[in-house]
């Protein structure tokens, strides 16, 4: 038998960086047509910002195994959308999640393969779980990065396909100053 070593890591709890972690940038151009409000993206696109980066620290795609993850996902609004990651099924869709918030304030979209959503709200300490088949998204809806971690088998992998095409049924949008989740004018069964 061949054993695995063990790891123990420290997060940065401020910044959200593992040492010694992949990371991945996406920036606003990763997110083409993710946002309803095409104008404002098109506006918003010529400085381009970095909407989240994850930190990953994953293993071979093995059925028992675990990956983890810290993103951290920054403020900032297209339109009246507020900055989200782009929001995936896994491949193997009844592979089921963690998520454990570390920093700054947000939330999860998560929706079935039918288009029923649900909205849950995370702050430092809040814990999620992801049960199998549903998408997730997470959106900050605060002033400051928002920073979680991620814990999902390593062979759930990631299905970005359907969300990359019709979205999620609702938005996360700001109305007078609030939080407000609304139906998605896009969404189409
Ligand atoms: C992986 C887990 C997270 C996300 C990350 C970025 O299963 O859900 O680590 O990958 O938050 O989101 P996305 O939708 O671009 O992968
Ligand atoms: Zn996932």
């Amino acid at each position: 038998m061949e054993y695995k070593n063990p790891l123990g890591v420290d997060i940065d709890l401020e910044t959200g960086v593992i040492p010694g972690a992949k990371k991945l940038v996406r920036r606003l151009s990763d997110l083409k047509g993710y946002f309803v409000d095409e104008k404002a993206y098109e506006e918003l696109l010529k400085e381009n910002p970095v909407v989240y980066e994850v930190y990953a620290v994953e293993q071979e795609e093995k059925d028992g195994d675990l990956n983890f993850a810290t993103t951290v996902l920054y403020p900032g609004k297209v339109g009246r959308e507020f900055f989200f990651t782009k929001g995936h099924y896994h491949s193997k869709a009844d592979r089921a999640e963690i998520y454990y918030g570390i920093k700054g304030k947000g939330g999860m979209l998560l929706q079935t393969p039918e288009g029923k959503a649900e909205w849950i709200e995370m702050k430092p300490g809040t814990v999620v779980y992801v049960p199998p088949y549903w998408a997730h998204r997470t959106v900050n809806t605060g002033d400051e990065p928002f920073i979680f971690l991620a814990v999902y088998p390593a062979d759930a992998g990631h299905d970005y396909g359907s969300i990359a095409e019709k979205g999620f049924s609702k938005l996360v949008v700001e109305e007078n100053g609030e939080v407000r989740i609304v139906d998605n004018p896009k969404w189409k069964e």
